[in-house]
């Protein structure tokens, strides 16, 4: 049976934690330091699953998930990756305001593709930011403490088979 393939595209402002949560879900690790990415990486998870398609079993699907350091790469390189989703992190107010300008470069990049957005560093003191992108699923994570981890992949994996 045929292996099912699907490329999620993480994005978002610098130092929101996209590379941390990425490691957490690959390594169960967490490192407080900040090393900035450049370009864009890729790692694979598989996520097992029984779909109820006449009883038949697939093996699992193959998440490709795309930390894409910045803009100009995302722009370029969205289309040729495939992208069949995209999430969108932030964990502040002004990386929140801007996701707007992500929203804005995925519309035009990959149009009709499906976002999800994602407020990381849900550990801290800060208080939840309201969320207004209205028609986006969201979900509240923390790459720290493992929170809500795999939420974010979840979701678009439901609208990806
Ligand atoms: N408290 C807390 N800190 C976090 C969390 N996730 C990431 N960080 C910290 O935030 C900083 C930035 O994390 P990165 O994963 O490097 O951020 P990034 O979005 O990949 O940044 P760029 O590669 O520059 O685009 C690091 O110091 C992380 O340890 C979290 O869930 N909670
Ligand atoms: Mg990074």
């Amino acid at each position: 049976m045929a292996e099912i393939i699907r490329n999620i595209i993480v994005v978002g402002d610098r130092d929101v934690g996209k590379s941390a949560w990425l490691k957490q879900i690959a390594t169960d690790t967490f490192n407080a330091s900040y090393t900035p990415s450049s370009g864009i990486t890729v790692q694979s998870i598989c996520i097992p699953t029984l779909i109820g398609l006449a009883g038949l079993i697939k093996p699992c699907m193959v998440v490709n998930l795309w930390d894409c350091a910045d803009q100009d790469c995302y722009t370029e390189r969205a289309e040729e990756i495939g992208a069949n989703g995209v999430i969108i992190m932030y964990s502040s107010i002004e990386s929140y305001y801007n996701c707007e300008k992500w929203i804005s470069f995925t519309r035009e990049s990959v149009p009709n593709i499906p976002i999800v957005l994602c407020e990381n560093k849900r550990d801290g003191v800060l208080s939840p930011i309201s969320v207004n992108y209205d028609e986006l699923t969201h979900h509240s994570i923390s790459a720290k403490t493992g929170h809500n981890l795999l939420a974010p992949i979840n979701s678009l994996v439901a609208v990806l088979w």
